[in-house]
């Protein structure tokens, strides 16, 4: 660093800005002499920081233990999961920073910026919820905590509460229904996509360590009453079935995932359907698990019946579409002069299992075409300028620019993970490239953020200063990502019973590895692809034992375990 060496580094507090601390000290050694430094940092009352100081007085051989012992730490969780790749960059996120990211992400939620200035006043609903995807295949003992944390958050008629106050007391919690909660927290209504974040993120949990019982676990509501977590993803879905808008979608309420687009109260997101549509299949299999047969059929039916009306009411030839506003306006739609193109729904629409094989290529491929750039995918196109409608808050920023167009970088998660579950590995593996920190160390100029951690977006093909990236560290890009990369591109997909094997990768990767602790047993992944293929099982081998496909039932894992999976 410049202070360092021109021996300058002042003494100022950082006021919005980006905040970096130096520490030096000036020793003089005598010939042979060796001296041992630690500095400390850490925030408490000066008579208990004297108290922690006194334990270093001799820092050799504390602080080397303790750095062996933080070290023995990460490495218990980061050993998870191990990948050995033709691609560096790939294997230097999954193995170590993007999970280091997850991991920020998880304890702080977006609760503390060192952009945004100051604390938050709580931890948003969906952000944490989907933040503990990231390190479910890591610490699920951790990720286990917090849903249990997140679900005492939900409201007894089904709906998250859209900000969880840092004193957060299950059962006695007001809410967006109460005056005093809208005036405390400043979120006027529940917002629709909240609840709906605990699908994926249950199901994840459930599958990665086959811990079924949870489902039993009594949880209090946030207000009032408590119950089992099946009943607490049963009221889930009773929420959004409560709440839907004058074409039979869930209503826009307050928002979905993008803060930017206010749809209205009775507008309508497609977003909030796919992702209700994925909801009905998740618990659908835990009321067949739990032989709920009456439960079963009812979201058989109600599914049914749902899926064809979002059919309808969304898919626009080769796109779905964003959605309704209040006054029926259709969002996202080709005709339409500005922001014709959205993102989220196209690969939603893959992830949710809605899209048709060729609905879902056709959509894929025109992101592809309109909105990829060599940063990633933008989030809509074209930019709102003459056109916004009222609730088109995007029109705010400036053209390429966080939610209008920009490159929002958590999106991109959700776009690899699209590609991989359609077997398009070469596409998923572009898209993670083209935002991945770990590829920007040669334009670090142009990105101006740290080479190894995520940013929240990046300034798109309509800014001036396109490839610019912002607001790194706590952002849920962390978590897509890392779940596109795991459960897409590398495809480990555990399920109630199993793991299934779906690599999409590129063609050139012709053998790679994967260490995993699944369950408590050890799994030695090789993955030959002699062919050059990009996905697909030609042949999956455990312990020697051919298999019928690419699924590994747990019943047959033994301690250690050997397998090839052949593409
Ligand atoms: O989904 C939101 C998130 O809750 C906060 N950051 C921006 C995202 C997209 O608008």
């Amino acid at each position: 660093p410049e202070g360092i060496v021109c021996g300058d580094l002042g003494d100022k507090t950082s006021y919005n800005e980006n905040s970096c601390g130096a520490l030096s000290c000036k020793i003089t050694l005598k010939a042979g002499e060796t001296r041992t430094i630690a500095f400390l940092l850490g925030m408490k009352p000066s008579s208990e920081a004297a108290e922690v100081i006194r334990c270093y007085e001799n820092p050799a051989p504390t602080v080397a233990e303790e750095l062996e012992a933080l070290k023995a730490d990460w490495n218990s969780k980061l050993d998870n999961l191990k990948v050995s790749t033709p691609s560096p960059e790939f294997d230097t996120m999954i193995n170590t920073w993007n999970a280091y990211n997850c991991f920020m992400t998880f304890i702080w939620s977006r609760a503390a910026s060192f952009i945004y200035c100051g604390l938050r006043n709580g931890y948003g609903y969906r952000d944490t919820v989907q933040d503990i995807q990231g390190i479910i295949h890591l610490a699920p003992e951790m990720a286990l905590e917090k849903i249990r944390f997140m679900l005492s958050a939900q409201v007894n008629n089904g709906g998250g509460l859209p900000l969880v106050k840092f004193t957060h007391t299950p059962g006695k919690e007001d809410t967006p229904d109460d005056a005093s909660y809208v005036q405390e927290t400043g979120h006027p209504a529940y917002r629709a996509d909240d609840a709906l974040w605990l699908f994926p993120t249950v199901y994840k949990y459930i599958s990665e360590t086959g811990n079924t019982a949870f489902l039993d676990e009594v949880i209090p509501f946030a207000n009032k009453d408590e119950a089992t977590v099946y009943e607490h993803l049963k009221r889930a879905v009773a929420f959004s079935l409560d709440h839907l808008g004058p074409h039979g979608m869930p209503a826009g309420l307050y928002a979905d995932w993008n803060d930017c687009l206010r749809l209205g109260a009775n507008g309508e997101s497609s977003f909030v359907a796919l992702q209700f549509y994925y909801a009905m299949t998740i618990l659908k299999i835990f009321a067949e698990y739990k032989k709920d047969t009456e439960y079963v059929q009812y979201l058989e039916e109600t599914q049914k019946a749902f899926g064809e009306k979002v059919q309808e009411l969304c898919w626009d030839n080769d796109r779905f579409v964003r959605g309704y506003t209040e006054s029926g306006e259709r969002i996202g739609e080709a005709a339409a002069p500005e922001a014709n193109m959205w993102l989220n729904p196209q690969s939603w629409a893959v992830i949710s299992g809605l899209a048709s094989p060729e609905q879902g290529d056709a959509a894929l491929n025109n992101v592809y075409e309109r909105l990829n750039t060599k940063y990633g995918a933008i989030l809509m196109d074209p930019p709102y300028h003459a056109h916004a409608f009222d609730g088109a808050l995007a029109v705010i920023y400036n053209q390429g620019t966080k939610e209008n167009s920009g490159i929002f970088s958590q999106s991109q998660g959700w776009l690899i993970l699209a590609e991989a579950l359609r077997g398009h590995g070469e596409r998923a593996f572009t898209y993670f490239m083209e935002n991945s920190p770990a590829a920007q160390n040669d334009c670090a100029e142009i990105r101006r953020l740290e080479p190894y951690c995520y940013g929240q977006f990046t300034e798109g093909k309509a800014s001036k200063h396109f490839g610019r990236s912002h607001v790194h560290w706590l952002t849920g890009t962390a978590s897509t990502v890392m779940v596109g990369c795991v459960e897409g591109i590398l495809g480990l997909r555990p399920d109630l019973e199993g793991l299934r094997l779906s690599p999409s990768v590129p063609k050139s990767w012709k053998h790679f590895e994967i260490e995993k602790v699944f369950r408590g047993k050890q799994l030695h992944i090789s993955v030959e692809n002699p062919d050059e293929k990009e996905s697909g099982c030609c042949s999956l081998v455990l312990n020697g034992q051919k298999l019928a496909d690419n699924y590994i039932p747990e019943k047959l894992l033994q301690d250690k375990n050997e397998v090839i999976l052949t593409l």
